[in-house]
């Protein structure tokens, strides 16, 4: 007999898990010191699958558990933030692994000197792979412009909604052992800012060859003055961050966001909401309308 869900939980209850991610963001030992950036991205590549024109992908089912998502080489990494948030999901077994790497990631935007972002919960975890979409959803940041309008658009954003998005890229950095690229895209990568911007067009970038043969940009500050030893700190660009300077309705929201942090964090706040709600199907009060072989959800 397939168990009643339970009743939703109540804020209390979800401040106890939000209070539980927070206390896990500072990793000394972990990259730039925290698991912010990483549990970032882990919600953007859950939701990241999402067409519009199937309704198939988006954040529901938490489908990283499994090989077929969780292997895709687009995901390499992510398996660093699933295991800093297990032991919350062990602590508070009632959310589903679908919440808690969404509602992870508004907390470790907010943490980081964000803005708040809306969430909602009810999602399910799917209990088989039947549901995974198929690899290949997400972008390639070795392409450029045309690449990032067939990849947005299938998930239903815009052009502007494309820049705000990008500018995640205040976070965190490249691994080569992940993606092949490697740096970050800002000198403070675990603090949230319009400072991607900024940099994006104040810089000059340049083009470069990676051993592996990748290219990515870089510029060095030659201004900096360094300590005896010490090698000047070199920023990065992936090719699509540079393809947002090179196309004209992509730069104008570049410059908007560079000039008004207030904007962008306004707009980044709305578009990483509707990010984290795709693929999930609401009835008129709200509650998530379920599919089969998902496991979780609420009752009302
Ligand atoms: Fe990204 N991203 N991303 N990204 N992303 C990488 C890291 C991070 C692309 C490629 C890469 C978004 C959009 C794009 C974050 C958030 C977001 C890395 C490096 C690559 C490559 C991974 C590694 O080596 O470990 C491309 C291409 C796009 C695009 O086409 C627009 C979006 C929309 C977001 C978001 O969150 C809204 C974050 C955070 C990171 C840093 C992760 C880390 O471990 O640090």
């Amino acid at each position: 007999m397939v168990p009643n869900p339970p009743s939703a939980p109540s804020d209390a209850q979800l401040d106890q898990v939000k209070e539980a991610v927070r206390a896990l963001l500072h990793q000394p030992d972990y990259d730039d010191g925290s698991a912010g950036p990483i549990l970032v991205r882990l919600a953007w590549h859950s939701a990241g699958t999402y067409c519009a024109t199937t309704n198939t992908g988006g954040s529901n089912g938490a489908g990283m558990r499994y090989e077929q998502e969780g292997g895709d080489p687009a995901n390499a990494g992510l398996q660093h933030a699933r295991a800093f948030l297990e032991p919350i999901k062990k602590r508070f077994p009632w959310i589903t692994y679908a919440d808690l790497w969404t509602l992870a990631a508004t907390v470790a935007i907010k943490e980081m000197g964000g803005p708040e972002v809306t969430w909602s919960g009810g999602r399910t975890d799917f209990t088989d792979e039947s549901k995974i979409p198929p690899r290949g959803r997400l972008p390639d940041a070795a392409q450029g412009a045309d690449h990032l309008r067939f990849i947005f658009y299938r998930m239903g954003f815009n052009d502007q909604e494309i820049v705000a998005l990008s500018g995640a890229h205040n976070l965190g950095r490249c691994h080569s052992e992940n993606s092949g690229f490697e740096g970050k895209w800002v000198n403070q990568p675990t603090r949230f800012s319009n400072q991607y911007f900024k940099l994006l067009l104040v810089n000059d970038w340049k083009k470069k060859k990676l051993d592996n043969g990748l290219e990515q940009f870089v510029y060095v500050d030659e201004e900096v003055e360094l300590e005896d030893n010490e090698e000047p700190e070199e920023l990065m660009m992936l090719p699509t961050d540079i393809s947002l300077l090179s196309d004209p309705k992509f730069k104008i929201w570049v410059e908007r966001y560079a000039e008004d942090k207030d904007l962008f964090f306004d707009h980044f706040s709305r578009v990483f909401a509707k990010l984290l709600e795709l693929g999930i199907r609401r009835d008129a009060s709200g509650k998530v309308v379920n599919d089969e072989n998902t496991e979780g959800g609420y009752r009302s």
